[in-house]
């Protein structure tokens, strides 16, 4: 990585002029002021799809049905939780919120190469929001409103299973969130290549760059290929439409899960890379060493990337396939352990030996990586065919891409708003209500996501409102954990009410002092509203 140079970057311009509240929000080309957006957005999704799981997690605390009126109902939650966190959630935040704001940044370029598609990408974002709402309150079966064949979509349960407006909503709301990545994708794969500051060579750019320059790849091959299936499924739907996934009309429905996971699995990655980025960053920071094995960091990356593409199959080891491709998807699907293996042992390596300080964010940062190697090592189990055969479908699997999303994705997020908060803002948070946030989050999602390994090994399918009696002990346990986070989120919007409505307390602009090495921590924070007029010059540096 880099060493700061001086260069009057930081300098603020007077004449840097905000346009009105109105212009400066809903025309914004500005890379911060939409990577703001983004953030907030974010936190609204999180709010409502963290609504619709505890609602499930209440539902489930006890035999019986409780809570909803039908078992569709739960179902139409449990799919529109699923869809909502990661389209509208983890996405955002991550790619949008902190790859808009810290990206062009980090590398030295005055704002994203293409301002007024952001703003495209983000404006497509709410609409596509409100369309999955719709399709709560309209009809989607014979049983109700909405769409209850979770976020996997697969017909006949998304076709002739799902008649009435609610499943087109969906698509709708789909197609427009996945138009929206793929211009972001375009966007910043372009800022990236073309638009870094004179110096600032690849192999010189910071981790988190990297990070979503990987994500853009792969949300651009991938993306397409969920809205053709998407498409595909829209015209099955329509009366005297076509067949593709309908037998009766020489169709397949195993051909949409195929295009459903040459997107799914690589979506995985999605979520997860930018984190990855964020947490090398801050374990980097607040060890005061340059992160262990730079280059192999970043090639580990492009490795997960890459390899990602080639693995699809093991989300459908119980279809039937031949005992031959399982093999091959099995073997391909270990082989993704070792760059990540290359990651957590390097984070590790930048540690040790450092000179650590137990910041919020590096809490965050440590945290991450104790439970994404949880949720990563029983990804390795589910890979092997045979014990996936017995644990497909059933709460293992639930645990499973919890501990890789809810406290992977997730933890990455907040570590990285910790991180930047002062950059982004200005002003501190109060570190008491921050630590808080972090104990009671941390305790909560273990609690509920733990003993979800032992009702998925004691099979205890998925998706099912209701279970028998011997199931009740870790469900139970599991709801109270839904309890404990949510006074963890209560302390996370405690935290923002303190911060940036009562305190204010302001920051400078290197907040973390020593460490924190990379371009924006020159600047001002807030950093001044254009970065336009001082292009920073990368000064040559062997410190990695
Ligand atoms: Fe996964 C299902 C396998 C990573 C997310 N995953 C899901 C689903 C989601 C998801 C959302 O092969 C459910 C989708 C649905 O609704 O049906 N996953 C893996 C593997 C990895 C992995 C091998 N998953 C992720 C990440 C996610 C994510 C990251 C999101 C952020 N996953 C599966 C499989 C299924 C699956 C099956 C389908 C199951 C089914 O039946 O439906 C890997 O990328 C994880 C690599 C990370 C590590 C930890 C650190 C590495 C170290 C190196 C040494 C480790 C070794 C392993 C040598 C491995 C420390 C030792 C092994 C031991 C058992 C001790
Ligand atoms: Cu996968």
């Amino acid at each position: 990585m880099v060493a700061i140079p001086d260069t009057g970057y930081s300098s603020y311009d007077e004449n840097d002029e905000k346009p009105g509240f109105f212009a400066r929000w809903f025309y914004s080309t500005n890379h911060k002021d939409i990577g703001t957006l983004y953030l907030i957005f974010g936190i609204i999704s999180g709010l409502i799809g963290g609504f619709l799981s505890f609602m499930m997690r209440m539902e489930l605390a006890e035999p019986g049905i409780q809570i909803f009126n039908s078992e569709h109902q739960y179902l139409v939650f449990v799919s529109m939780h699923g869809l909502i966190m990661i389209f509208f959630m983890v996405m955002p935040a991550l790619i949008g919120g902190f790859g808009n704001w810290f990206v062009p940044i980090m590398i030295g370029a005055p704002d994203m190469a293409f301002p007024r598609m952001n703003n495209l990408s983000f404006w497509l974002l709410p609409t596509a929001l409100i369309c999955l709402l719709i399709s709560f309150v309209v009809p989607g079966a014979a049983e109700g409103d909405g769409f209850g064949g979770s976020w996997v979509m697969y017909p006949p349960l998304s076709t002739t299973g799902s008649p009435g407006p609610a499943f087109d909503f969906i698509i709708i709301g789909l197609l427009a969130a996945g138009f929206s990545s793929i211009f972001g994708a375009i966007n910043f794969i372009t800022t990236i290549l073309n638009m870094r500051a004179p110096g600032m060579t690849l192999h010189k750019m910071p981790l988190f760059a990297w990070s979503v320059l990987v994500t853009a790849f792969l949300l651009l091959l991938a993306l397409p290929v969920l809205a053709a299936a998407l498409f595909m499924l829209f015209t099955d739907r329509i009366e005297g439409g076509t067949g593709f996934f309908d037998p009766s009309r020489g169709g397949d429905p195993q051909m949409f899960q195929h295009l459903f996971w040459f997107f799914g699995h690589p979506e995985v990655y999605i979520m997860i890379l930018p984190a990855f980025g964020i947490v090398s960053h801050v374990i980097s920071t607040f060890s005061k060493k340059p992160i262990f094995g730079y280059l192999g960091m970043a090639y580990a990356m492009v490795a997960i990337g890459v390899v990602g593409f080639v693995v699809w199959a093991h989300h459908m080891y119980t279809v039937g396939m031949d005992v031959n491709l399982k093999a091959y998807f099995l073997a391909a699907t270990l082989v993704i352990a070792v760059p990540t293996g290359v990651k957590i042992f390097s984070w590790l390596a930048t540690m040790w030996g450092g000179s650590i300080r137990y910041t919020i964010p590096m809490q965050w940062a440590i945290a991450f990586i104790f439970l994404f190697v949880v949720g990563g090592v029983t990804g390795v189990m589910l890979a092997n065919a045979g014990v996936d055969t017995y644990l497909h479908d059933t709460y293992y699997v639930v645990a499973h891409f919890h501990y890789v999303l809810s406290m992977g994705a997730v933890f990455g997020i907040f570590c990285g708003f910790y991180y930047w908060f002062g950059k982004m803002f200005g002003v501190m948070y109060n570190k008491y209500l921050a630590a808080a946030h972090f104990w009671l989050f941390f305790i909560g999602v273990n609690v509920i996501f733990f003993p979800q390994h032992f009702l998925g090994l004691n099979g205890m399918p998925r998706r099912y409102i209701d279970y028998p009696e011997e199931f009740e002990l870790w469900n139970q346990v599991s709801s109270v954990g839904a309890w404990i986070t949510l006074a963890g989120v209560g302390f996370f919007f405690l935290m923002l009410i303190e911060a940036l409505l009562i305190n204010r307390k302001r920051v400078g602009d290197n907040y973390w002092g020593e460490g924190a090495t990379t371009l924006e921590w020159t600047l001002s924070s807030p950093p001044p509203y254009h970065q336009f007029n001082t292009l920073p010059r990368i000064e040559e540096s062997d410190e990695h």
